[in-house]
Order: C-alpha cells, then structure tokens, then sequence
C-alpha cells in the first residue's frame, strides 16, 4: 500500500514566504508531508523545473447571476469553475446577490442550488445586500453570519443597487456588531448619472462615453467617503476593483494611518485602457465595466500598488456577458453605453496574465504573486491556513506550472461561455499544466479530470484581517451595540 495518494515530485514549491525544491506527498485530500525523497505514492507527478503553486483563490467573480438590470451571466457555475481550474484557480468566491424586495436566505438557497451539482472546485458565497430592510438587518443577515457568510459587497452606485451613506453606516456597525467583512464598490453615483445625462442630451451615447462618466474622480472621491465612514466607525473595509491613482492614493493614506483598508485590482486595470473601450462602433462594449479601465498611468498606479503593498488581493471580477443581445447589447448596434451590461470575463486568464506580465517581466517575485492570487484571499475571508497555501494538513489546492510554456491566448481556447475574451491575441509566457483539488487532479494535459458537482461549499469564519482593530470609539459604542451613549 502506497504511502500517498499522489507524490508531485522535486518541483519549485513556492508560497507566499518561501520556495524550495521538494516534494509533496498528498493523502485524503490534504498536505501529509513536504521533503526530499518521500516514498511511493499511488501516483507520480514529475515536476522538474516546475513551479508547484497554491491553487488560485478568485474571490471575486459573477456566476450565474442576474444584474440588476436583468441580465444574466453568460457562465453557470459548471463552466465557470471549470474555466477557473484550467487557469490555475481551485477556490472561487463568488455573490449571492439579492435584488430589492428579495429575502436574502432566499437568495444563498438559490445559489446553492445552483451551484451544488455543478462546481467543479470549491466555493464560497460573499452576499451582495442591495435591499437592507429590517428583516435582513434585523434577522437574516445576523444568522446568515453565524452560518458562515462572513463578507458582503455594498454598492455606492447603480440605479438599484445603490446605498446611501445612511445606510452604508448601518451596514458597516452591524458588520461591527456581529463580525462580518464589508466590500465596498466605489464610486459617485450622483457624478456619474449627472454626466451620463449630460452625455446623452449631447448625442454621446458610444461605448467610449461610459469611461467618462465614471470619472476617475468618482471614484476617488467615493473611496475616500467609503474609507472616512469606515474609519468613523473603525471598521475594516475592502475596496473591490480599483482601477483609478486617485483611488489609490485614498487606500494607501489610510493604512498608512493605521487604518484596515484593504485593497483589490483586476487584471483588466493592467491590461486594458479606455482606448479599448474607444474601438470603433460597439465592439468598446466588449471592455466595459465599472470603474472602467482608464490610462497607462493609470496602469502604472495599479502595478506600483501591486508592488507596494497597497493592494492585497488581485481577483478577476469576472462578470461574464456575452457580445449579443442576451448580453452586451440589449439594442445591437443602438445600444448606448448605459444600457450596456457592465463586466468583462477573466476567470481563465487572471493567473496566467498577471504571471506574464508580473512575474515574468520582473515586477512581482513569485511570493508576491502567490499572495496576491491565493494567499490573501483566504487570509481576508477566513479560509487560511485550509486554502491559499502548501502546507501539511492544508487542503491539496495545487496548480503545477510551467514557467516557460508560451500561449497566444484565443477566445477559441478558453473554457468559460463568453464567446470573445478582452485579451485576444495577447502572448503570455507561464501556464498551469495540471490543477489539483483537494488531492483529485481536475485538470491535465488539456484535459478536464473532474466530475460536475464535485466541488464542494466552504462557510468562511471573520478572519483576523477583517476585524476591528480596537474597542469602538467610545462615543460611539452604542452605535454597535457595544456601549450606551455617553450623556
Ligand atoms: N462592475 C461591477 O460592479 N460588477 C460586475 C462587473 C462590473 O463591471
Ligand atoms: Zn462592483
Ligand atoms: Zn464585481
């Protein structure tokens, strides 16, 4: 009988503090041992001059999910865990996402029905609250809490997602109260519909024209209310998708004071520019999303906060729409940009991109890429030390790259349901050549090894990143439930 299920031998073993050339023996599922000369395993994978990686951590991406607008993601959560897996990722985070006037219970059953027989690799849920009734506030998001939904993303725009700062406050102090994470998408909602207007009333209704209407100062200056209301109440925040300097130099501030501001980028504010959101005709609308990708000092803000230290984690937000009229383009060629549906898909690419680009042109070393794509995330949503790293007792989440293989990425070779990728014809060097999860080989050579369903639900716990860093203020106690007013 052999000692492990499965021996991935003298590969390069990095985590986000160390490389060493090892092996790694696996059994039932987890890490048993890393050393020199392990004994035999049930199987053998020879990873000379290999990398062997935390599988990637993706937690933020749009599956199967309706926008508040009504349009549905072009992914299920079979295709899009399954496009996951052949770009190196083994756990996704994705969104319950309530629309106004849903229960939020309802909406996590749903998404487990959805995404239960068909996952290929781990997941778990972040809840999006657009609707915080006393019902939710009161009940359901308190128990949803203890059940293991310990982040949720709020949003400062969007006609019917949008929080007021109000309730923004009331979302950030039951967080405190009852020891969840909060995600805020920022930006100025009120800039933005003023200028979409002012567009409009002028005939400006192309793709190009949503990269102006979400100034770049919308941005900055809604991160900066989203960090003052957060540090009111000190509570820690994460900062999704930023894309603008001025948002940037908002986050940095703040953890420079001290605060717990967290920070996250995509690949799409490194890869693309609102010159591509500019292309002729609609084609712009394949790049649109919100905050949209700016310009190349823009890129240069979002790779240097990558380096410093500014941004913890680097997700997809994969928000998969198809370039049709179920998609992208309710009106074909008429549809302005506001009607256009908001996103663009990167689940597959978002390792291998950054990869290329990072730590192939040296501006990232690996440990810095293994942080901010596997790392972190369990860190910030209390999944570590199970995933985001190679460690004994972790769960076997590996991805075994080859550092040198070249790619001419292509729509065509992609495995999500989008039908055009933003990064066509792009070269990237480094590619994951065989994933594993939990000890089952889900992909290799090419070829997809693992069972629809077969990936399984992770309840997070409020890790130590995402609580508060002192006692509340004390003025301000009662606000969260920790005190009564001082008189
Ligand atoms: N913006 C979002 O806020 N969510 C999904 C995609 C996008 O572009
Ligand atoms: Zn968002
Ligand atoms: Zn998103």
């Amino acid at each position: 009988m052999p000692d492990y299920d499965l021996v991935i031998r003298n590969g390069t073993v990095v985590t986000a503090a160390d490389a060493s050339v090892c092996d790694v023996g696996l059994k039932d599922g987890t890490v048993a041992t890393l050393g020199k000369g392990l004994a035999a395993g049930a199987r053998e994978i020879d990873a000379t001059g290999r990398l062997v990686l935390p599988g990637g951590i993706d937690s933020h991406c749009h599956i199967e999910q309706r926008s508040s607008a009504g349009v549905v993601c072009a992914d299920d959560f079979y295709s899009a865990t399954v496009s996951a897996a052949f770009g190196g990722t083994t756990t996704v985070i994705p969104f319950a996402a309530q629309h106004r006037g849903q229960s939020l219970r309802q909406v996590v059953q749903e998404y487990h029905e959805a995404a239960g027989p068909k996952a290929v690799i781990d997941y778990a849920f972040h809840l999006i609250i657009s609707d915080p009734t006393e019902q939710v506030m009161g009940q359901e998001l308190p128990a949803l809490i203890r059940d293991g939904y310990t982040s949720f993303k709020v949003y400062m725009t969007y006609d019917l997602l949008q929080l007021n700062d109000g309730q923004m406050l009331d979302i950030l102090a039951l967080a405190r109260r009852e020891g969840a994470f909060v995600m805020v998408h920022a930006e100025n909602y009120d800039m933005i519909k003023w200028l979409t207007a002012r567009l409009l009333e002028h005939g400006l209704g192309a793709p190009r024209y949503h990269a102006v209407s979400h100034a770049r100062l919308a941005e900055g200056e809604a991160t900066n209310r989203a960090v003052t209301l957060a540090e009111l109440l000190d509570v820690p925040i994460l900062l999704v998708h930023v894309s603008a300097a001025e948002a940037i130099e908002v986050i940095r501030n703040a953890q420079t004071k001290g605060l717990k501001i967290y920070g996250e980028t995509c690949p799409q504010y490194l890869f693309l520019t609102a010159d591509d959101i500019a292309r002729p005709g609609v084609e712009g609308a394949k790049f649109c999303c919100s905050p949209p990708p700016r310009d190349h000092a823009a890129q240069e803000a979002v790779w240097t906060g990558l380096r410093n230290g500014t941004f913890q984690v680097f997700s997809s937000d994969h928000a998969p729409y198809r370039f049709d009229a179920s998609g992208k383009l309710p009106k074909g060629d008429r549809t302005t940009f506001p009607e256009i549906a908001n996103g663009v898909p990167g689940i597959e690419l978002r390792l291998p991109l950054l990869f290329s680009e990072g730590v192939g042109q040296g501006r990232l070393d690996l440990n810095a890429f293994v942080a901010l794509t596997a790392t972190n995330h369990a860190k910030l949503y209390g999944l570590y030390p199970k995933k985001g790293t190679i460690a004994v007792g972790s769960d076997a989440d590996i991805a075994i790259w080859d550092p040198e293989r070249e790619t001419t990425i292509t729509a065509g070779m992609l495995h999500d349901n989008v039908g055009y990728t933003p990064y066509e014809g792009r070269r990237v060097r480094g590619w994951p050549v065989a994933v594993i999860s939990r000890g089952r080989i889900v992909v290799e050579d090419g070829k997809l090894a693992a069972a629809r369903g077969s990936g399984t639900f992770l309840p997070c716990a409020l890790s130590e990143a995402a609580k508060p860093v002192g006692a509340a203020v004390p003025e301000l106690a009662f606000v969260t439930g920790q005190g009564t007013p001082l008189v």
